[in-house]
This record gives structure tokens, sequence and C-alpha cells, in this order.
């Protein structure tokens, strides 16, 4: 059986490798099973001085072998933070104002990527199948068949392609574009981002194509979760504070992609517009803090603070807090079971490739009882998940009176919308997703 290669800019810790959590290591698990696997990307560390020794770690867990490097301060901020984070990322987000960009961290990026390929190339064996993973790595391809790699290579984006018009704010984007053609397969995740690249490859004569793969989780593993949740003693204890009244649950990255104050603006307006709720509902948000050092985050981070403060201070009384808000992740099970107390779940990202956390919700439900989904036109997931309540995440009075109808559906309305949503996450996994992305690049002749 031929060895899959995937290649990320981060490799699963140590101590999540016999049981993966969440994002990337969980949607790859099935792919993982049914091939020898060799997995390579950055350790998460960052190691002193140039890097001219820099030593490869190698750990093998069943048939998967994970090879990693450390990354110096310098590679560090200028590939991860600096290019990658604050310029590729909110560029793909449709946020060209946000970007920070500089030639030196461009320089960085550039040079990391040829740094993974420099230290991968030896391993490949030229009927492996190399899937490299996201944004920080779009040059990899290039690097690799630079330093002679015959092995099929596909790419896949997990974040949005924007259009030409904005992605060529980027001085580089004809390069990275080109460098694309590297590739045998290109995946995105919708038909709009589709569109998007193929025109930009159109623009500019390259002669590639990308296609349509969406991504989507393990629904029968998160309802188990949801299920075993529930003896959880936090989820007795939030349920017995509840007393009953409705749960809204909001589950993001801290990230401005995330539409998280516009959303709390849309909390405010609906606690404004529809004072009956006060003291009968309550908003957790559960918002880890990501990529704190880049100023975009810290900005976004005391904006927040505000926002909840305000509503707290508005609303609030001895009795009753509006909104129940935490800076940090949660386990697995713990999100899940609350995903399945909860009446309604805010997803409202201003843009993101999929979003992951409404298919979770979705799958979390049960079908006796299911809660609503209020999801973004802009997310991915989007879609095909048009019997969620959709919204424009810009529009607090959408946003509010999306809340008010969830709130207010009739049981059976809810068990309709749920039942076709709940088609659609079993139809598109996580294994699926995999498993298409690599029939694919099985499909490709090698030469
Ligand atoms: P992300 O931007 O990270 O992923 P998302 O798809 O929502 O966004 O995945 C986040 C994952 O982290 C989910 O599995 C979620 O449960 C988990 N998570 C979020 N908050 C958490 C918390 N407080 N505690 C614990 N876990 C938490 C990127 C793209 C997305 C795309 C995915 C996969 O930005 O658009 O869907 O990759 O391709």
């Amino acid at each position: 059986m031929q060895r899959l290669v995937i290649v990320s800019n981060r490799v699963p810790a140590v101590r999540d490798r016999k049981q993966p959590a969440g994002g990337l290591a969980v949607a790859l698990r099935a792919a993982v099973q049914d091939h020898p696997c060799l997995w390579f990307g950055w350790s998460g560390q960052q190691i002193g001085g140039d890097g001219a020794d820099r030593a490869l770690g190698v750990d093998t867990v069943g048939h998967v072998t994970y090879a990693t490097i450390g990354l110096t301060h310098k590679e560090y901020n200028g590939f991860y933070q600096g290019y990658s984070n604050a310029v590729l990322w909110p560029l793909c987000h449709y946020r060209a104002g946000f970007m920070n960009y500089n030639r030196h961290d461009q320089q960085v990026y550039a040079s990391v990527n040829t740094l993974f390929a420099t230290r991968l190339a030896p391993m490949l064996k030229p009927d492996d199948m190399v899937w490299v993973h996201d944004y920080h790595l779009f040059p990899l391809g290039k690097a690799l068949r630079d330093l002679k790699v015959k092995a099929r290579i596909g790419f896949f984006l997990h974040i949005p392609f924007p259009p030409w018009s904005l992605m060529r704010a980027l001085p580089e984007a004809p390069a990275l574009m080109r460098d694309l053609r590297a590739y045998d397969v290109i995946g995105v995740q919708t038909e709009d981002d589709a569109r998007n690249m193929n025109e930009a490859f159109a623009v500019l004569g390259i002669p590639a194509r990308a296609r349509v793969f969406p991504i989507g989780i393990d629904p029968d593993s998160f309802f188990a979760c949801a299920c075993e949740g529930q003896n959880l003693p936090q989820v007795q204890r939030l349920r017995q504070d509840l007393r009953g009244l409705p749960l809204i649950i909001g589950v993001d990255r801290m990230d401005y992609s995330k539409g998280l104050l516009e959303r709390l603006r849309g909390y405010d307006t609906f606690l404004k517009r529809y004072p009956e709720y006060r003291g009968k509902v309550t908003y957790l948000q559960i918002t880890p803090v990501s990529r704190g050092s880049v100023p975009e985050y810290q900005s976004l981070r005391a904006e927040l603070d505000q926002i909840v403060g305000h509503i707290n201070g508005t609303y609030g009384a001895f009795d009753w807090t509006p909104v129940r808000y935490l800076t940090h992740p949660l386990p697995r099970e713990l999100l899940a079971a609350f995903f399945q107390l909860s009446s309604a779940a805010l997803v409202t990202p201003l843009r993101d490739g999929m979003n992951l956390v409404a298919k979770e919700y979705v799958a979390a439900q049960v079908p006796e009882n299911p809660g609503t989904l209020i999801l973004s036109r802009f997310a991915g997931a989007a879609a095909d998940m048009e019997d969620a309540l959709l919204v424009n995440p810009h529009d607090s009075d959408e946003i509010a009176a999306a809340l008010h109808k969830a709130l207010s559906l009739s049981g059976s309305e809810r068990r309709v919308r749920w039942e076709r949503l709940r088609a659609e996450v079993w139809r598109v996994t996580a294994a699926g997703w995999a498993r298409s992305f690599i029939a694919a690049m099985s499909e490709v002749r090698t030469t």
C-alpha cells in the first residue's frame, strides 16, 4: 500500500498522537488509519541560534511516523506570526486592511518553505502521496519539485481564497499562483473558493485547476462525546444553574474572522429589542485566545472584554449574567455536551473556510429536542446548510431577529430543520473528505 505523507505547519502534539484531539488531526484520522503514514511539520518549539544544527524529531505511534523540526525565533516571527498569520490569513479572509506586509517576512516565509522541502525530500519515495496543508505552505510543492521530487503532491487550502481583485494586493500573488502549478491536485473548501482561484489562474495564464473537497467532521464520535459528556459534573452544574431557561452558545478561537464583536453587538441588540428575554436566557461564549502576540488579536481581546462588560453592566442583575465569557479551551467532551444542552448556537464568522463548529453543533443534538443553528452566510459551511437560520454577520438586527426566531420555533419546525442539517453533516464527513482527496491524488498518472 502506498505511503501517505502529510505535511502541515503544526503536527499533533505528542500527548495527542494516540487519541487525536480537534481540527486537522481528527479530520485526518481516517486517512491515517487506511495508509502507512509519515507526518512532517513544525514541532511547535522555538529553538535558539540560527538553526544550522537543528535536529529532526522522529516518533512512531502505530503506523504513523511523526517527523518534526523546530523553528528559530526569527523563523517563528517572520514565517508564522508575520507572513502566514499577519499577511496571508487576513488577506484570504478578505481583510486586506489588516495585512502587515513587509518583504523581510516574505523572505523568511519562502526560506522556511525551502527548509521544509530540504528536510522532507530525502525521506520521500517516488510512489509516496504527499498531501500539503494550508496557507503556511503554498510554495512547498514547488520547492520539492526543485529538489527533483517525483512523488504525487496535493495541496489543500483550509481557509477561503478571495477574488483575484483582492488577492493581487499581495505583491507575491502571481508568484504564489505559479508555484501552485507544482501540485497534482489542488483542493479548496467551496465552489466560491474554486471559482476565485480558477479565475486567478485564468488571468495569469496558469494551467492549473482548483477542485472542491468540502471538509466535514466525524459526527458519530462527536454525538457519542456529547451524550457521554452529559454525566460530567460541570454539565450538571450548568444545567442546574440554567433552571430550565434556554442557553445560547458560541465556540470559536479568538480571531477577528469569527465575527465575535459583531455577534456580541447582535446579542446586545437582541436584549434591547426583545426585553422579554432579559433574565430569561444565557449566552455562553467560549473563545480561547489564539495568536496572542499579533497586534490585531490583542486589540480584539481588549474590545471583547469591553463589549462583554458593557452588556453585563447594562442588562445584568444580581442573579443574572447575560453573557458568560471564557477565554480558555475546554475538553472536547465538555464542549460537545454544552452543545447538546443549548437551545441555539451562534456561528457567525465574517469569513470562514468551512467552520467545523457549525457541523459539530448539529452532530451533538438529540433528535427529540434539537437546538437551532444560527449561521453566517459567509462561512463555507453555509453552502450546504441552508436549513440553518442564515444571517449576515455584520447586521446586528438580523442576528437579533434570528435569536428571537431560534428561541420561538416550534418543536416540529426545529426537528424538520435539524433533520435536513443532520443528513448533510453525516453525508460530508472528515473521513469522506480525506478519502476523496486521496482518491484524486491516486488517479494522477506519474511518469
Ligand atoms: P479554524 O479556524 O480553527 O479552522 P473551525 O473549523 O471552527 O475553525 O475549527 C475549530 C475547531 O476547534 C473545532 O473542532 C472546535 O470544536 C475546536 N474549538 C474551537 N473552540 C474551542 C474551545 N473553546 N475549546 C475546545 N475546542 C475548541 C480552519 C479554518 C476553518 C476550517 C478548518 C478545517 O479556518 O474554516 O473549517 O480549518 O478545514
